[in-house]
């Protein structure tokens, strides 16, 4: 049963007392962030927390504190908690985890803010796609338990505020953000310090490929819909969260109304993602690849492709959207 109520999730939530807490793979901020600060109120209430992202915590998000309890492999221990708890997240596959490897866990409960297509599975859950973030979720979930959310506490959820508000640029900025933002920096949470981590500490190779890919963009439609291509030579070893700083350079572009950053996972497969501001509706046309997503913003796989053909298909289904964009 899902709920945007608070109180009801809250009181259901502390009825566990062994609890395992799972964010999704490929963290974000928002994830990270979520988890932490979830798992620190918990044990604040006497819970025993065990926390989860399969491959474990990015290096990048190690300035936060207790990142390095994040397990990459839910151990025995966690594994006889009472209850799963997904964050950021409502299905245990975006988890990483298989049905079969958390049979010993009998119960499951989610946090989120993503819009899904029908009921996860779980005994309750709460969900908001209203909501900036996670984390946001978190701070109000502490709020409603009548605790005060420490520094430590407050880093963590400013964190992931910041990470999916994109350093609150993004449109689901709005007052709430604003006012928890600053209700989180008077409890010790340094912002600055966490805009300097997450956006303000590029590595000099992801700046060189920045300006590889910049310079080679591809323009059509009168400037309105853009490609970029980065193949897999130009990648080497560069973390693929750096993608979502390079995919925000490109959609600074004035008048720029469809873009779409192919990046070659292995030979003759593309990752495509693409962004309009309103225009094109991306998950329909990731859909048409068999992608998905949201309406700014949505990604697809495109196999069996040479870079040409991979820009060419990308090409034809555009002209099919022209007329939203053009
Ligand atoms: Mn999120």
């Amino acid at each position: 049963m899902m709920t945007n109520d608070i109180s009801v999730f809250l009181s259901k939530l502390l009825c566990y007392n062994r609890i395992l807490i799972a964010g999704h793979v490929g963290p974000d901020a928002d994830c990270i962030g979520s988890l932490l600060a979830l798992g620190r109120f918990l044990e604040t209430r006497g819970k025993e927390v065990y926390l989860f992202v399969r491959d474990g915590c990015p290096e990048c998000f190690s300035f936060l504190e207790d990142a390095g309890r994040i397990l990459a492999s839910p151990g025995p221990e966690a594994l006889s908690s009472e209850l799963l708890l997904l964050v950021d997240c409502s299905d245990i596959k975006r988890a990483g985890l298989e049905p079969e490897g958390v049979k010993s866990v009998k119960n499951r409960a989610v946090l989120d803010h993503h819009i899904t297509a029908g009921e996860p599975e779980c005994s309750f859950g709460l969900t908001d796609p209203s909501a900036c973030s996670a984390s946001m979720l978190v701070y109000r979930l502490i709020l409603a338990a009548n605790s005060q959310p420490d520094a430590v506490t407050s880093r963590a959820i400013l964190t992931g505020i910041a990470g999916d508000t994109g350093a609150f640029r993004h449109s689901n900025t709005n007052a709430e953000v604003l006012a928890v933002a600053g209700d989180l920096t008077e409890r010790g949470a340094d912002l600055h310090d966490i805009i300097k981590n997450l956006f303000l500490s590029r590595p000099k190779k992801v700046v060189s490929l920045l300006g590889r890919v910049l310079s080679g963009l591809r323009y059509f439609y009168g400037d309105k819909m853009v490609i970029a291509v980065i193949t897999n030579d130009a990648f080497e070893d560069i973390d693929k969260r750096e993608l979502e700083g390079i995919n925000s350079e490109i959609n600074s572009i004035k008048g720029l109304r469809l873009s779409a950053l192919l990046r070659e996972e292995e030979k003759g497969s593309f990752r495509c993602s693409f962004r309009s501001d309103g225009y094109v509706d991306c998950s329909r046309l990731a859909s048409v690849f068999g992608g998905g997503g949201h309406r700014n913003a949505a990604g697809c796989t495109l196999e069996g492709k040479t870079e040409e053909e991979a820009v060419e298909a990308v090409l034809k289904e555009a002209e099919n959207w022209k007329a939203s964009f053009v």
